[in-house]
């Protein structure tokens, strides 16, 4: 039998810019460290989530004890919401933002910069092709990525 071909994987991740980057000024900081990466920004805008939003897109955490701490803080303030492409978008990208406790995260990285503690991790990225499909429709229309 052949082996299995995955063809399956996007150049494509989702990121946000949580309210704790923004509010300490490190966004600017950020995009720049992203595009020096060698990420291409599709899509961006500078929104805030709604209570609803924010309990939809982190619904996998529902039964988790820091999940309405999750949505308060994600809720806070506004985000910077953005489609990256680069080649092996996803995992390229897991590494960059690194460990999701910055007291873990590798030197060099996102979190190891700019994030305060776990909770307030300064970024997300999507953890998968196929959830950032999903992580990217669900804050822009098609008209909205370039
Ligand atoms: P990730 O963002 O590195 O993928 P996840 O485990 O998917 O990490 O958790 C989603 C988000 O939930 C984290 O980025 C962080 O903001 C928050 N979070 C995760 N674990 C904790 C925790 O133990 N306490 C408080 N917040 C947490
Ligand atoms: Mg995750």
């Amino acid at each position: 039998m052949h082996p299995k071909i995955d063809t399956m994987t996007t150049n494509r991740t989702f990121t946000m810019l949580k309210p704790d980057a923004i509010e300490n000024g490190h966004m600017g900081k950020i995009i720049d460290m992203i595009i020096n990466a060698g990420f291409q920004i599709k899509a961006m805008k500078y929104t805030k989530l709604s209570v609803a939003q924010a309990q939809e897109f982190y619904a996998v955490h529902s039964e988790r004890p820091f999940y309405g701490e999750l949505v308060e803080y994600m809720t806070s303030g506004p985000i910077i919401a953005a489609i990256l492409e680069k080649e092996n978008a996803v995992t390229d990208f897991r590494n960059l933002i690194g460990a999701t406790d910055p007291a873990e995260a590798a030197e060099g990285t996102i979190r190891k910069y700019y994030a305060e503690n776990k909770g307030r991790n300064a970024v997300h990225g999507s953890d998968s092709d196929e959830n950032a499909a999903i992580e990217g429709e669900f804050h822009f229309s098609s008209s909205e990525i370039f």
